[in-house]
């Protein structure tokens, strides 16, 4: 059982922590800003986006890359570095830790300025054809070599902590912290072999042409894992923290500990599930792919039965009666529980977003869906959704311990993610009812497609433009007084105390006391999971291989002739 204690950091472990989370908030603002004009722009209210200049598909990118990669996989090393010594009462390796840093700064700022001075307009899916600089590439490696050697750095403290804790159940955060980054690890070795074996020799010219549909499922094997990387950080801290900021406990640690093993055997053998409609495939590897996916909902679906029953304990501790009355007495307006609206808005928005998930691993469903806005309305639910507010609650909290500071402007901080939500649902609604109409995703119309003189222009798409446009400019008021709070709460004073020197979270203790001895070991789920992927992606590879042939020249999405 974890106690609740506070741990002393190390002064460079602190400082580096805050840098990881100061830096990528400013990228996070840049990256909201790009995604505030997109919304302008598609209303026709701007022509173009003054920071990016009259480029579409630049703003685009700018904002997908900031936002899903660079913003997430800072926070993801930060919270490792914060919960990981902490939990087991261990020093981290500051060198080693420093060095990821640094790693993962050059090689963010490095793909930022590339895509701003027009060099890698390829959003963040950067799908070949579409050619960026080669430095697009270098940055992108970096970042993510960064963030391997941060997870390096947490192996020696576990394995020793094991040592001299035998038979104890390792920390639920920690094994929460531990199968994000397997999973990242093994995702991240296929985009590895794409950028390192296809992207990198083709954008330097070494080789002529790109074999599309392989690059494709060399992304994809990485890319639906990638949005475990984004969820499970979220999920250790509903499992870790909510309940005990909701005044309760955890309903059950051996479901957290059961759904994250279900996250490693199941994440990474379901990429197909976004290529269903693409060529070269085999339907069967498809309908295996599908399988998969709803396989992997359910660690989600356990976690709503979990989660909700911890909260109707914690509902009930504070005077809940009846059988719903227990929701009314959750801390939703808590000024001194602010970190709570960040942690439960997200989980209500997960419940739409989950389930626009499944309709999209639906093959005939997704035959509908695909390409269209809908696709975005549903990211926007989930990815930009429980976790953005979870990192963004998150950031705070770990920011006021790092810097040693009180939260500022709390009223803010805690009205923030309601503003957000309203915003966040109206905008996905306007995206998600515009693609059932068939209104496209990540097309440049020209003006735009209220703009009747554009050539996609669709008078049954206005009434959902507006609501993106309206939605989306809510969102924005949400974050920025999110900014407000955090940045008012960085410059502010130091509260020098010796107390306050040291860093302490709120981690909820389970409500049973469950041995669960057959979920200690990750390596019989790392193996299953080997083999699970093998037997999925062989043929598929197999199959892309088999019927594709020649390859693409490169180009850019802003013109129809190739680049060289
Ligand atoms: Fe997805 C496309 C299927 C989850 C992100 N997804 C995307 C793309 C992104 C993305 C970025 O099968 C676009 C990629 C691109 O650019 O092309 N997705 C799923 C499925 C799930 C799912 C089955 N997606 C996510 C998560 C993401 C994410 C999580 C980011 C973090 N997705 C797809 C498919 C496509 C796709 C297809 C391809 C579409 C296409 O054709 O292009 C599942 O994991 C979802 C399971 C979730 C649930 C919900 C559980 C609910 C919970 C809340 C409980 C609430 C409580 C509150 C307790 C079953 C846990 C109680 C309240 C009180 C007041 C007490």
């Amino acid at each position: 059982m974890m106690e609740n204690y506070s741990f002393r950091f190390s002064k460079s472990s602190k400082n580096l922590n805050s840098v990881l989370l100061i830096i990528p908030m400013v990228l996070l603002f840049i990256g909201v800003y790009g995604g505030f004009m997109q919304t302008l722009f598609r209303a026709g209210i701007i022509q173009s986006d003054p920071f990016v200049g009259g480029d579409y598909y630049k703003g685009l990118t700018f904002h997908g890359v900031l936002n899903a990669i660079v913003f997430t996989t800072f926070f993801a090393v930060a919270l490792g570095n914060a919960l990981i010594p902490y939990s087991l009462k261990k020093h981290l390796n500051s060198k080693i830790a420093w060095t990821s840093g640094i790693l993962m700064l050059v090689g963010s700022v490095l793909a930022a300025i590339v895509i701003l001075i027009g060099e890698a307009t390829v959003l963040y899916t950067f799908y070949p054809p579409l050619k960026a600089h080669p430095l697009f590439y270098i940055g992108l490696t970096l970042l993510v070599v960064g963030s391997w050697v941060a997870s390096y750095n947490w192996v020696p403290m576990y394995l020793e902590w094991r040592k001299e804790n035998k038979g104890e159940k390792t920390p639920l955060a920690v094994v929460g912290m531990f199968t994000t980054f397997i999973i990242w690890f093994i995702a991240s070795l296929a985009v590895a072999v794409e950028i390192l074996f296809m992207l990198l020799p083709w954008s330097l010219g070494l080789v002529d042409e790109i074999n599309v549909m392989l690059a494709r499922t060399l992304f994809w094997f990485f890319g639906h894992p990638l949005v475990y990387f984004w969820l499970l950080p979220a999920y250790v801290m509903y499992y870790s923290f909510m309940p005990k900021i909701a005044g309760g406990k955890l309903y059950s640690d051996m479901a957290g500990r059961l759904v994250f093993m279900m996250f490693i055997l199941f994440s990474i053998p379901v990429g197909t599930h976004h290529q269903y409609m693409d060529p070269a495939i085999g339907s069967q590897w498809k309908l295996l792919h599908g399988i998969f996916t709803f396989a992997v909902a359910l660690p989600s679906l356990i976690t709503a039965f979990t989660l909700a029953a911890s909260l109707e304990h914690a509902g009930r501790k504070r005077g809940g009666k009846g059988l719903f009355g227990w929701m009314w007495k959750l801390p939703y307006f808590d000024k001194e529980k602010w970190f709570f609206p960040y942690l439960i808005l997200g989980l209500i928005i997960f419940i739409f977003g989950g389930i626009g998930g499944i309709i999209n691993a639906s093959y005939q469903m997704n035959t509908v869906i695909h390409n269209t806005a809908w696709v975005p309305g549903h990211f926007h639910l989930t990815v930009a959704g429980p976790v953005l507010l979870a990192f963004l609650g998150g950031s705070l909290y770990l920011i006021g311990q790092f810097m040693n500071k009180g939260i500022k402007f709390k009223g803010w901080a805690m009205i923030s993610p309601y503003v957000y939500t309203i915003g966040l649902f109206i905008m996905s609604y306007g995206l998600k009812i515009g693609g059932l109409k068939g209104m496209p995703r990540r097309t440049n119309t020209g003006a735009s497609y209220a703009n009747p003189d554009s050539i996609l222009y669709q008078p049954d798409w206005i009434f959902y433009i507006d609501l993106s446009v309206i939605g989306g400019s809510i969102m924005f008021v949400g974050i920025i007084m999110y900014l407000v709070s955090f940045f008012g709460t960085v410059f502010a004073k130091s509260e020098s105390s010796e107390e306050g020197a040291l860093v302490t979270f709120p981690i909820s203790e389970p409500l049973h006391d469950e041995p669960s001895t057959w979920l200690r070991n990750f390596k019989p789920f790392i193996i299953i999971a080997i083999i699970l992927i093998v037997l999925s992606y062989a043929p598929v590879i197999y199959d892309v291989i088999q019927n594709t042939y020649g390859g693409s020249l490169p180009y850019s999405p802003n013109s129809p002739v190739p680049l060289r």
